[in-house]
């Protein structure tokens, strides 16, 4: 059996913008190349670019997917065992081109609502899984397919540990999931419970979603695949030097094979080191370093996304000069994306002051202590509170406390208290630092989910349902939420 096998494709991804078409486009390849060359299809999450989709997007994805419907395939889904009693519950999803997906972090959504590939496999498109598998039947060879779809990265180990999946013996097992793994982070702010110790045992190969750019591995004598995004959605260092892919896993020769796709437009990163350069020099670099990618681009392919980012150490007024016109400039030849990673002179000593502190023999006790010391003296509180401090660090728990009670009964504690204005200077030193507000813990894609939310046409009461899901998906609930 030949398995079709891509990831990511994030229908709807910059809707209403310049690349609104770009994640249907890839679809499509990918969705026809499969019918062409495969008996079946596994995607690994990430259909949909949010998880509540406009319909116009999924009116869309159901146009692509619909074609399947009609094509058949020599290999049939002869099962699914899903779990908690549950059944595919329309039949179509198995009649067709198989296709077999999970759900990914951008679609997931709370317990009881409905994400967009559930709605797929309710409206007969796709099968999808959570903690279930599929079998496949192709001229008498089985295939079992598993996945467990994409969790909040707290809860994914236990949520792999809780529904262990385990292969079906005799037969080929693939498994498919979509979360970051040590080793293999999506965002740098992706902090896994994963490893790749804890990858179910047993199976022929394990697939990964979300990750974007396309990597494959072994990992014993398991085929580690992360497929990749087929469209570009941040232009990274690492995204951009890797070409878009979907693969075909062939079950009788365990062999893997990978397939450039042609509609994704090309991506570029440009890093430059402007330190010392005056706003005019990095103006005719950026524009002279564009043009240089520009030559690799045929007149035919689609404008490529280029994104520049500009590092190093220059004044004031560089460091607050636009770009908007190097963005203009290239307007209908590339998308640029511009980011300026730029201090001073001045930010830079600050800097390098912090560092040495940091490097310093001082241990992290001593620096507290003395911006501790520093802000005490502002406040106006008694030495006794810094005493508390070191005596803490130094284990002292009991000591530290006789200080803190005399230190509290004492009359210039006391006084200090009663006055409201001192009293509120010293609740300051609680609060936390400015400018971190609660939408900072809000992970990048979530932001990027709210962003996108905003623009969505909806009435106040589905907004306050939406707000309230958010809220819930933020503080992520509990693992039983999840398996
Ligand atoms: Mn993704």
């Amino acid at each position: 059996m030949r398995i079709a096998i891509a990831s990511d494709f994030h229908l709807g991804y910059d809707w209403g913008g310049e690349r609104q078409e770009d994640s249907f486009e890839a679809a499509e390849e990918v969705l026809k190349r499969a019918v062409e060359k495969a008996d079946a299809l596994i995607l690994a999450g990430d259909i949909f670019d949010t998880r509540t989709p406009k319909q116009e997007i999924i009116a869309r994805a159901i146009r692509i997917f619909k074609g399947l419907k009609m094509r058949e395939s020599e290999a049939k889904i002869v099962e699914v065992k899903k779990r908690n009693g549950k059944s595919i519950s329309n039949p179509l999803a198995l009649k067709g081109f198989p296709v077999i997906t999970i759900y990914g972090t951008h679609e997931r959504r709370t317990r009881g609502s409905v994400n967009p590939v559930e709605l797929m496999e309710e409206a007969g498109y796709l099968v999808c899984l959570h903690g279930e598998v599929a079998i496949l039947e192709k001229a008498g060879e089985r295939v079992a397919i598993h996945g467990i779809s994409g969790v909040p990265e707290i809860y994914a180990r236990d949520v792999f540990r809780e529904l262990r999946p385990r292969p079906v013996e005799g037969i080929k097992n693939i498994f498919m999931f979509h979360q970051s793994v040590k080793g293999f982070v999506y965002m740098d702010d992706d902090s896994p419970t994963l490893t790749l110790e804890d990858l179910p045992k047993g199976f022929d190969l394990i697939i990964d979603g979300h990750i974007h750019w396309a990597n494959e591995t072994k990992i014993g004598n398991t085929l580690f695949l992360i497929p990749g995004s087929t469209v570009t959605t941040q232009v990274r260092k690492t995204e951009a030097a890797i070409p878009k892919y979907m693969y075909y896993y062939d079950t009788l020769s365990g062999k893997l094979e990978k397939e450039e796709l042609e509609s994704p437009r090309k991506a570029f990163y440009i890093e430059l080191d402007v330190t010392g350069r005056s706003g005019k020099e990095i103006k005719e670099l950026v524009i002279s370093s564009i043009n240089e990618k520009l030559s690799f681009v045929d007149a035919l392919e689609k404008i490529p996304l280029v994104r520049v980012v500009l590092k190093g150490v220059v004044n004031e007024n560089v460091k607050a000069m636009g770009l908007e016109e190097i963005v203009k400039a290239f307007e209908g030849r590339a998308i640029v994306n511009m980011a300026k990673k730029l201090i001073t002179k001045d930010e830079m000593e600050k800097r390098e002051r912090f560092v040495e502190a940091v490097q310093s023999s001082e241990t992290a006790e001593s620096i507290f202590a003395r911006v501790m010391q520093r802000r005490l003296r502002d406040v106006g509180l008694p030495q006794a509170f810094l005493d508390v401090i070191e005596l803490l660090a130094d284990g002292e728990i009991e000591k530290a406390e006789s200080v803190a009670r005399e230190a509290v009964r004492g009359p210039e504690t006391r006084e200090k208290l009663k006055d409201p204005e001192k009293s509120a200077a010293a609740s300051d030193l609680l609060k936390e630092p400015e400018g971190k507000n609660s939408d900072s813990t809000l992970s990048r894609s979530e932001v990027g989910t709210a962003l996108s939310d905003k623009t969505e046409e909806n009435d106040g009461a589905e907004n306050k349902v939406k707000n309230n899901e958010q809220k819930q998906t933020k503080m992520t609930g509990k693992l039983t939420d999840f398996i």
